[in-house]
């Protein structure tokens, strides 16, 4: 007869058999203001909410239940007991606003909601039909953590198959109605025995932190399921506003050795680095990666200077969960992503998906255990042709297999006939000592069809002057050829950036912020 999918709970494999692999002792995640809970304390919370999530809010399996909060351990509580009910965790932002999440309810037809109490309003505002929500962490007579502490502090997950759906997680784009990425409960132990068990290595001694949140498949991957795969801690707390200063903080009170963030984060905290010599103690640091965005080599030297150490690159997208190209040590070329992680597959292909030679740009494609699902949405054609994944980035593929990044596809700008990928513009503006960051766009131009323009923020203290100006064209001049040259320079305090921290090219485009 036909062969039935495996049984499998992700919940119950990151949680019950870690558990039973390395004792309820050992410390599995803490909020950064001194409460430390054992994988013991986690296990206990989590069932006590997946028995409130069935009785009180009356969900059963496949339910799709909206989790929205700051960074937390308790937010990382809910997710599991989510997974261990056998319902759909519907993964949002903390930073997404009422219409945007009315959109995202509706598409994923969502009936439950948790809640974190400092950010109900704009779910309240988003006015779902039929919406049953449950805050926590406030003062509601209601509220989750109250109901759960009167619950059994055991509770038997639901015995889901390896294809049943686990999460839909969303992503906006720059554009356009926002897409959910449904992923299935072995996916998400697909990216923890790919990436994070044969790339990063990580051991149960390791203390994972970092910045992106619990909404971005990044931030889910590297702070809850690749340490509790491991059987090691995270921290999980809300940083706010408080950026390069309170992470370097982080790292060094809890003595973090795995760092997951951007390379906006590694550049500002070098920044900090430099401003303040000594003023922060890194040394507890053995693993860090950066994704979310292109690394600059620059980046990556500067931050092997400072620290000693090799960032591990990578890139990943919503759509595939986690990262399929990166190295780790010795395997490492500065400048490039990486390779295929053990069990992906990429090419550099044409529009017709033919493989082009290396050394050229093309599309990247890849293929692996994850793949993009769109939830009822008609793009799932364009992103998946023939089994590939077509990510949206330009790569070439170097002659030694590693995969170099171009620009996303729809960036590249064409002047006066030529292509120039912006990344390469940045990268030559990132080595000037007094540029911290730089973003490259496209004009219009009368004469050249389009110009390039430079975004640039700053070193602190670096006036904003002609002069600065001259500098930074003498530099581009001295290290592009001319027609990739900046022809317009504009200073800006910050880039924009989404909640997730990729830049706005669009915004800057569009000129508002100049
Ligand atoms: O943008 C990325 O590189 C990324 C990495 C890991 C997981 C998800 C994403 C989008």
């Amino acid at each position: 007869g036909p062969r039935r999918p495996d049984r499998l709970n992700c919940g119950a494999e990151l949680l019950d058999r870690t558990v039973e692999r390395y004792g309820p002792e050992r410390a599995a995640v803490r909020d950064g203001s001194g409460t430390v809970w054992t994988y013991g304390d986690l296990r206990a919370h989590v069932d006590r909410i997946a028995h409130t999530l069935t009785t009180t809010l009356g969900v059963v399996p496949g339910n799709r239940v909206l989790l929205r909060g700051p960074t937390s351990p308790w937010l990382a509580a809910c997710w599991l007991a989510v997974m261990k009910a056998g319902a759909v965790a519907v993964t949002v932002l903390a930073a997404q606003r009422s219409r945007e999440l009315a959109t995202i309810c509706d598409i994923a037809r969502v009936g439950h909601a948790l809640c974190d109490a400092r950010c109900a309003d704009d779910l309240v505002k988003a006015e779902v039909p039929g919406l049953r929500t449950l805050t926590y962490g406030g003062d509601a007579p209601d509220d989750l953590l109250r109901l759960a502490a009167r619950a059994p502090a055991s509770y038997e997950a639901v015995p889901t198959s390896a294809d049943d759906v686990a999460l839909i997680a969303f992503t906006s784009g720059t554009t356009g109605r926002p897409k959910g990425c449904m992923h299935f409960h072995r996916d998400v132990l697909a990216i923890a025995d790919t990436f994070s068990a044969q790339v990063l290595r990580p051991t149960p001694d390791d203390v994972f932190a970092g910045s992106p949140p619990l909404g971005f498949t990044f931030g889910l991957g590297g702070l809850v399921v690749f340490p509790l795969r491991a059987g090691a801690s995270a921290l999980l707390t809300d940083r706010g506003g408080g950026g390069a200063e309170r992470l370097l903080a982080d790292i060094a009170r809890h003595r973090v050795s795995v760092l997951f963030t951007a390379p906006t984060a590694y550049r500002a905290m070098l920044n900090r680095l430099r401003t303040e010599p000594g003023a922060y103690d890194v040394s507890s640091l053995r693993r860090c990666v950066s994704a979310g965005e292109n690394l600059p080599a620059a980046t990556w030297h500067d931050w092997h200077e400072a620290t000693g150490l090799r960032i591990i690159n990578g890139i990943g997208a919503t759509e595939l969960l986690h990262i399929f190209l990166s190295a780790a040590d010795d395997a490492i070329r500065p400048g490039t992503t990486g390779v295929p992680v053990p069990g992906f597959e990429a090419r550099v292909v044409d529009a017709d998906l033919c493989p082009v030679p290396d050394g050229e740009p093309g599309l990247l494609a890849v293929r692996g255990p994850t793949g993009c699902r769109y939830l009822a949405d008609e793009r799932q054609l364009t992103y998946v042709r023939d089994g590939w994944n077509l990510t949206g980035d330009t790569y070439i593929r170097d002659p030694d297999g590693y995969f170099r990044y171009v620009a996303r596809a729809d960036d590249m700008i064409i002047s006066s006939g030529y292509n120039i990928a912006g990344p390469e513009v940045e990268e030559a503006l990132l080595r000037h000592p007094d540029v911290v960051e730089a973003a490259v766009t496209g004009q219009p131009d009368a004469e050249r069809g389009t110009i390039v323009v430079a975004h640039v923020v700053l070193r602190a203290g670096v006036p904003r002057t002609e002069e600065t100006t001259a500098a930074l064209k003498a530099h581009t001049t001295a290290e592009l050829t001319p027609y990739k040259c900046p022809r317009r320079f504009v200073f800006l305090d910050a880039l924009p950036r989404t909640a997730t921290g990729k830049l706005q090219r669009y915004r800057l485009r569009d000129g508002a912020l100049q």
